[in-house]
Parts: C-alpha cells; sequence; structure tokens
C-alpha cells in the first residue's frame, strides 16, 4: 500500500493521477499548505522542501519501504512499478522523455511562477504579463503538436499526458484566459479529462 501526501494543486494532481491511471492502490494523506502541514518536522522528514506531493511506498523496490517526492519522479515510479502509461518500444521513447519533460519542466514551473506572481502582496504586472506569455507560447507548442498527433508523446497515452494535463487543468480553472484559443489542446483536454481514473485522481 502506499501513502500520497497531497493537496489539489497541480503537482498534487500529477501524483495523484499516475497512481490512479496506474492502478496502484493507495491512501490519500491531505496535506493542507495553507496551514503549513507541509512545513512540520515529520514532513520534513519526507521532503526537506517541505512540499507536496510525497509518497511513502511500503511495499517499495525489493519489498522495503521508500519515499519519493517530486511529481514527476511519482509518475516514472507509478509506471515502472505497474509497467503502464510509458512506451515499450524504445524508438517511441525520446519523443515521450521531451514530451513528458516539456509538461513536467516548462509548463508546470512556469504557471507556478505566474501564481506566485498573481497572488503575491504587490503583483508586478509586467512580469506576470512576461512569464503569462511564457506560458502561453507552451501551450501554443502543445496546441501545434496535439493537431498532429492524437497523445502528448504519439499514438498512445502515456504519463507524458498526465503531466501535462495536471498544469492545464490547474490553469484552466486559475487563468482560463491564459488557455484560450488552443482547439486541439482542448480537445485532447477533454479526452483525458473524461477519463474515470483522472476523474478519480482530481476530487480532493
Ligand atoms: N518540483 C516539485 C514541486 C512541488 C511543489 O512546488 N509543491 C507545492 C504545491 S504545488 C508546495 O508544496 N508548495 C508549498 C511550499 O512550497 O511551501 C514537484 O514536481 O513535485
Amino acid at each position: 500500500m502506499i501513502d500520497l501526501y497531497a493537496a489539489g494543486t497541480s503537482n498534487g494532481m500529477r501524483a495523484r493521477i499516475g497512481l490512479e491511471e496506474c492502478g496502484l492502490a493507495y491512501t490519500l494523506k491531505p496535506v493542507d499548505i495553507a496551514k503549513g502541514e507541509n512545513k512540520t518536522p515529520q514532513f520534513l522528514a519526507m521532503n526537506p522542501n517541505g512540499q507536496i506531493p510525497v509518497i511513502v511506498d511500503h511495499e517499495g523496490p525489493g519489498g522495503k519501504p521508500v519515499t519519493i517526492s517530486q511529481s514527476t519522479a511519482i509518475l516514472i515510479y507509478a509506471a515502472e512499478k505497474s509497467g503502464r502509461h510509458q512506451p515499450k518500444d524504445a524508438s517511441k521513447r525520446p519523443a515521450f522523455w521531451q514530451a513528458l519533460m516539456s509538461a513536467s519542466t516548462d509548463v508546470t514551473p512556469t504557471l507556478g511562477t505566474v501564481f506566485g506572481i498573481i497572488r503575491g502582496k504587490d503583483p508586478h504586472a509586467p512580469t506576470a504579463d512576461m512569464f503569462k506569455g511564457r506560458f502561453r507560447n507552451y501551450l501554443k507548442v502543445w496546441d501545434d503538436v496535439l493537431a498532429k498527433r492524437k497523445y502528448a508523446a504519439g499514438d498512445e497515452v502515456s504519463i507524458a499526458d498526465f503531466s501535462l494535463y495536471a498544469g492545464y487543468a490547474r490553469a484552466k480553472g486559475v487563468i482560463p484566459d491564459a488557455c484560450e484559443g488552443f482547439a486541439h489542446l482542448q480537445r485532447w483536454a477533454d479526452e483525458i479529462g473524461a477519463r474515470p481514473a483522472v476523474q478519480r485522481a482530481l476530487k480532493f
């Protein structure tokens, strides 16, 4: 059994979608970031960064417990453990890695930066606009990709889709204006968002 420490943010959703989609049994341990539950000594012992998500798999590799932070590391762990949602064909893996990294290291951190600026006490509009523009540019590139491909990394759904979906869904909820005008991306998001495992994962 896996314990998932998370909240309903893009990073929390990413990890939970991975567990749900990979069919791994887990217990959700909600973490209230506003109350600082991610900064307690117990939490910091799991992730010294004091950030969700974290999983503890009590039956990790070799039957030993393992603790993992970083939402994309959790996605990869879930895919490896279950043997699901990453291409087995070596020729498809470079596009898969690229898609996964774009979703996890371009889209989501830029979104986090936008949130950090607009939620700050004295938001600096030009800086917010700059990062929003960067975010929209990533979405534009994804829109072009999804005009030609069914899924983020090709013709099969993968954890790259789950990573991208977590960021996109969160952006749609908080800064919908930044997500307007991308029909192919929206077609893809409608399909990913309708998956039962994804729907379960979003209910925090
Ligand atoms: N790179 C990390 C980022 C994790 C992260 O930024 N978590 C946020 C919520 S989305 C958090 O816990 N923020 C609270 C804090 O930093 O104090 C990941 O992918 O898991």
